[in-house]
């Protein structure tokens, strides 16, 4: 075995998203998000439930800031709630939401844990859907006035601002096949979304600069499908290059080339005339970034369909991107998690090694990556763990969780930065996704992917082997390579 030391300025951190995890959906002036509407329609969130307590972390920060002290992380990847900002249309700021974010901002720095905050973890306000939502231009300009807002509100208590987490899933989730709020299907609708978020991420992104000056540290988060095509036939290679073009290039080309590429105009022809794109537009989408931030979880093969399939009008539950007719998705293979998803660590380093290539000057950072299993608690084992002080002891009070597939999955793909590293990767941080067990979308609290347990009974959390294995990981600050 060989030991990868990483540089000693690598960001380890840990992720969630407001929705997720805080709760308290109707206190201090919040107002609905499209995903308080969402959850409430029969059938659309597998055990009928939705984020109104979640992890309760809106009162219980500050004993999570202690986990997050215990785990010795860098940083913290928090969402923001639109609407506890802004809670009506057109409305003043509400100082009660700004507060809450301030006390947790303050505290994390007090702890010494650099906040990366995201603006956008997809819980719109509801009357900013009830007006369109992403299909209309103006919500583009509403988020830029929020991020103005939150540029001045929380200035330099945030290390790094990122407009969007996974537009990919706000568009083609949102509006494609609808299995994520708003819940609408129309291929045409979930194109003007990606171009209106990509429209906002550039004023965003402009908007914080204005306020916080060029050096304020701006990025976004994309989840680039990682699709490999089953063989090097013309065919195969036109079904990933089809797939890339629609799920990754929409974004990357906007934000990082200020482009379209035309193709993506010809092939969803039947779908768009992207009527929605306006002088001057990509000249905002194209502004400077910092970083960018990867979320990656396992990776797609695909194989081209000779006879393309019918095009068709999008449908609820079904394929999510449109102009996908000559793509054939294979069912993914090995040992699959919880969600069903493939384990393939490979994807991620390839991707690491080639967006460097792409784009050498922009440092990446796993921004969130992590598996969901079924886990059980052990009780009646008590496991206390010295720290390097009274403060960073670990006492699991009787109860943990033994998740040896997530072990592995965490080392398997730790290893796998590490191996982009030494391939030449510019890669300056890991964020695990997540910090705790949380409200996993449409699939309610089913769905575990928490390195800390929640007991959503009694909120309390519980440590796994994960947590104290990433807790070594980021001591060591270095991982066991298998080769
Ligand atoms: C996403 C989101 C997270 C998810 C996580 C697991 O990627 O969908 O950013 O909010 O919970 O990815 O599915």
């Amino acid at each position: 075995m060989k030991r990868y030391e990483f540089l000693n300025r690598f960001i380890w951190g840990a992720a969630t998203a407001s929705y997720q995890v805080e709760g308290a959906i109707h206190e201090d002036g919040r107002t609905p998000s499209i995903w308080d509407t969402f959850c409430e329609r029969p059938g659309v969130i597998s055990d009928g439930s939705s984020g109104a307590e979640a992890c309760d972390q809106y009162h219980r920060y500050a004993e999570d800031i202690e986990l997050m002290k215990k785990l010795g992380i860098d940083a913290y990847r928090l969402s923001v709630a639109w609407p506890r900002i802004f809670p009506e249309l057109g409305g003043k700021v509400n100082q009660k939401g700004v507060d809450y974010y301030l006390r947790l901002l303050d505290a994390l720095r007090d702890a010494d844990i650099k906040p990366v905050v995201t603006m956008y973890h997809w819980d719109l306000p509801q009357y900013l859907e009830d007006r369109g939502g992403w299909t209309n231009r103006d919500t583009s300009k509403r988020y830029a006035d929020y991020a103005e807002t939150l540029a001045k509100a929380f200035g330099d208590r945030v290390d790094i601002w990122t407009t969007f987490n996974e537009p990919w899933c706000s568009a083609y989730l949102g509006y494609g096949n609808g299995i994520h709020a708003p819940g609408i299907a129309d291929y045409g609708k979930a194109l003007d979304a990606v171009h209106h978020l990509n429209l906002a991420h550039g004023l965003g992104a402009q908007a914080v600069h204005g306020v916080l000056g060029d050096q304020a540290n701006i990025s976004v988060t994309l989840n680039l499908a990682v699709h490999i095509a089953q063989s090097d036939s013309e065919a195969d290679i036109a079904a990933k290059r089809r797939a890339d073009l629609i799920s990754n290039e929409v974004f990357l080309g906007p934000m990082l080339e200020g482009r379209y590429d035309p193709e993506i105009f010809e092939v969803t022809a039947q779908d768009s005339d992207w009527s929605c794109i306006q002088e001057s537009d990509l000249e905002i989408i194209h502004q400077p970034l910092h970083s960018l931030g990867l979320n990656y979880y396992a990776t797609t093969h695909v194989q081209g369909l000779e006879t393309p399939k019918q095009h068709t009008a999008a449908v609820w539950g079904e394929n999510p991107v449109p102009a996908q007719e000559i793509v054939d998705v294979l069912p993914p293979e090995g040992e699959l998690t919880a969600m069903g998803w493939n384990q393939e660590p490979e994807g991620l380093t390839n991707t690491l090694v080639e967006l460097s290539k792409r784009f050498p000057d922009l440092p990446l950072m796993v921004t969130e990556n992590g598996s969901a299993w079924d886990d059980d608690v052990s009780e009646g084992e008590a496991v206390s763990i010295e720290g390097a002080n009274a403060e960073s002891d670990i006492e699991t009070h009787g109860k943990i969780v033994h998740d040896p597939k997530r072990v592995a999955y965490l080392n398997a793909h730790v290893g796998a930065v590490a191996k982009a590293l030494q391939q030449g990767a510019n890669v300056i941080g890991y964020f695990a996704w997540s910090l705790l067990d949380n409200f996993e979308w449409s699939f309610g609290y089913t769905k575990r992917f928490g390195i800390i347990r929640v007991d959503y009974d009694t909120q309390v959390r519980i440590w796994k082997d994960s947590g104290l294995r990433y807790r070594e990981i980021v001591h060591d600050n270095a991982i066991e390579l298998d080769e």
